[in-house]
């Protein structure tokens, strides 16, 4: 029988690719988006390519408005719930601290209580970060790591990640958490530094643009394929039983790796474009990402296709083809 499944942020990088793989195994869809002034085909274009699916439905839910989410859980029954809405970006977290608390915790909790009351077998998966390792810089980081948040948006996934852990023991509904490691693809915000970079080397070479403007470029990150993690994700809720895991690539490198090998690819100097500016710098910064996905590898069988140079070129060619 075809399962149903709810997509909060269908319209972010990794809901789209998480409906494409859903849709693809022959589930239901219900993607939610919540309504704001920017036009529907600009805030769908991650998702323009399965608007016609028979399979996909969309419905209005802004995650910080409870009832929008009973009523969803209660029409739809459904068999599966991600939930990846968010406010993702961890810069911005520092400029609107409680309106991303609202979202990122708040948001989390309504859905284990529209589970909990509404469809108590439907399986939960939390979008949890490894950005809630903050400034300890162990490594790598996996799921004995002590967390260490440094921003609002971290804070906030932490205490998510906790309510997941605290919904599972008290109820036992099937809600699990997936910490995963930064990870990019075409479809990421344009804001996120691997897309910022392969964007501007992109219209530089086309002459569209002089200058890139960045902050700190010492700090390390575990980059994968949005791609790779979401499948991950699923794997997650496949399971007999709820737990959390990470993913990650097992490898890191600085965002000044990033820069010089995209513009290296590109044939450009990085010297001749990049500006620092203090602008792009954050109050707090988390020096050192660098995940241990064995859990996931075992378990899950989960190991990713791609890595940072594949990926970092088919970001650059997408942001080339795009441009042109
Ligand atoms: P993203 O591209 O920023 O997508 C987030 C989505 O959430 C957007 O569609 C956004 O829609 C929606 N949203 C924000 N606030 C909402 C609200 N109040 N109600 C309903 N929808 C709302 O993020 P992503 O990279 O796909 O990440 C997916 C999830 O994984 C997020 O929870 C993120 O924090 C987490 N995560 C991401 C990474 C990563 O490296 N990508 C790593 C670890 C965890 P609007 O257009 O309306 O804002
Ligand atoms: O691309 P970023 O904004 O990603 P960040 O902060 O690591 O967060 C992302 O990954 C998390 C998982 O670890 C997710 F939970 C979160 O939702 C998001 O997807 O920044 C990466 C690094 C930071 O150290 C930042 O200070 O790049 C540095 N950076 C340097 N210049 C910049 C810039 N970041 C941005 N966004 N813009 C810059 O100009």
């Amino acid at each position: 029988m075809n399962k149903t499944a709810i997509i909060t942020g269908i319209t972010g990088q990794d809901g789209s690719y998480l409906a494409d793989l859903l849709l693809e195994k022959g589930y239901t869809v219900i993607g939610t988006m919540r309504r704001t002034v920017s036009d529907f085909e600009d805030k769908t274009k991650n998702i323009s390519h399965i608007l016609d699916s028979s399979n996909l439905i969309l419905e209005e839910v802004d995650i910080t408005d409870s009832s929008s989410i009973y009523q969803v859980v209660n029409k739809y029954q459904p068999d599966e719930y991600y939930n990846l809405a968010a406010q993702s970006h961890v810069g911005t977290s520092f400029k609107t601290p409680v309106s991303t608390t609202d979202i990122n915790l708040m948001g989390c909790l309504y859905a284990l209580e529209a589970i909990r009351l509404q469809k108590p077998d439907c399986k939960f998966y939390q979008a949890s970060t490894s950005e809630m390792f903050g400034d300890n810089t162990v490594c790598p980081q996996g799921l004995g790591t002590h967390f260490s948040p440094v921003s609002p948006y971290a804070c906030a996934k932490l205490a998510a990640h906790h309510m997941v852990g605290t919904y599972r023991k008290s109820y036992n509904i099937f809600a699990s958490s997936g910490i995963l490691f930064n990870h990019e693809s075409p479809r990421r915000g344009e804001n996120f530094v691997t897309r910022k970079i392969t964007k501007a080397a992109a219209r530089i070479k086309l002459g569209l643009q002089k200058e890139l403007r960045l902050g700190n470029l010492e700090a390390q990150r575990d980059w994968g394929h949005a791609k790779d993690y979401v499948k991950g994700m699923w794997l997650m809720l496949q399971q007999d039983k709820a737990d959390d895991y990470v993913l990650a690539t097992g490898k890191t490198n600085s965002v000044q790796d990033f820069l010089d090998y995209v513009f290296d690819f590109a044939g450009l100097n990085p010297k001749d474009h990049v500006v620092i500016d203090p602008k792009f710098y954050r109050p707090c910064e988390v020096p050192k990402l660098w995940g241990d996905p064995s859990k996931a590898n075992r378990k899950l069988g989960w190991y990713p296709e791609y890595d940072f140079k594949r990926l970092a070129i088919e970001m650059y060619e997408e942001d080339v083809r795009q441009a042109t």
